[in-house]
């Protein structure tokens, strides 16, 4: 993805995910905002973004962080909110293994608390190492946990695949996680 389209995701993340508001933007309760309202807004607030644009962010986005409804008129964030909405997600169940990528600084943490979803709505997890690694990466040299999730499902938690393939849950306690050589 271009330059000037990594922009435009960064921004439409920050709307769409966390402060609709900073544009006087609403969304609905499924997380759902007017295509032809959100650029009006966000020409309004300096940020002029074309419908074409728009759609390639969507289409050609690394990680298919947004979607737009089947009638074109409608655009959302697949995952990642820090505020509540139904995504209407149905619980899946998970893979033996998962994978949670981190840096080392919250370790000890992680061991006293398990897994939290921090500002997000849950604790974002990876289907394989690769993925998990590269989440690590954002915040320093990486380290993967692995996260006994068929395990966790036996016992009562509950997992959701998002759009774009990301596994969610609620919290993964600890004692669920190896932390290998962590
Ligand atoms: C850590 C990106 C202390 C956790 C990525 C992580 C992903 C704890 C950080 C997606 C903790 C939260 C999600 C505890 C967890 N004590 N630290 N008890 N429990 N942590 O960004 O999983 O670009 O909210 O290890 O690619 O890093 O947004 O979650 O380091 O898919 O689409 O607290 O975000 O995708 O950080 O990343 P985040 P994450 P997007």
């Amino acid at each position: 993805m271009d330059k000037s389209l990594v922009k435009t995701s960064k921004f439409l993340s920050l709307i769409l995910r966390h402060d609709p508001g900073a544009i006087g933007l609403s969304l609905d309760a499924e997380g759902w905002a007017s295509v032809e309202e959100l650029l009006r807004l966000a020409k309004r607030a300096g940020k002029r973004i074309d419908e074409a644009t728009l759609r390639r962010v969507v289409e050609e986005n690394d990680k298919q962080r947004f979607a737009i409804s089947h009638d074109g008129q409608r655009i959302r964030a697949n995952q990642g909110h820090s505020f509540d909405v139904e995504l209407g997600l149905s619980p899946v169940v998970p893979d033996n293994l998962l994978y949670h990528g981190t840096v080392a600084r919250f370790i000890d943490a992680i061991r006293e608390q398990g897994l939290l979803p921090g500002s997000r709505q849950h604790v974002h997890l990876s289907a394989d190492v690769a993925t998990a690694m590269k989440v690590g990466e954002r915040r320093g040299r990486p380290i993967v946990l692995t996260v006994r999730a068929e395990a966790m499902h036996s016992d009562g938690h509950v997992f959701y695949r998002s759009e774009n393939g990301v596994w969610l849950t609620e919290h993964v306690p600890a004692s669920y996680i190896d932390f290998g050589a962590a």
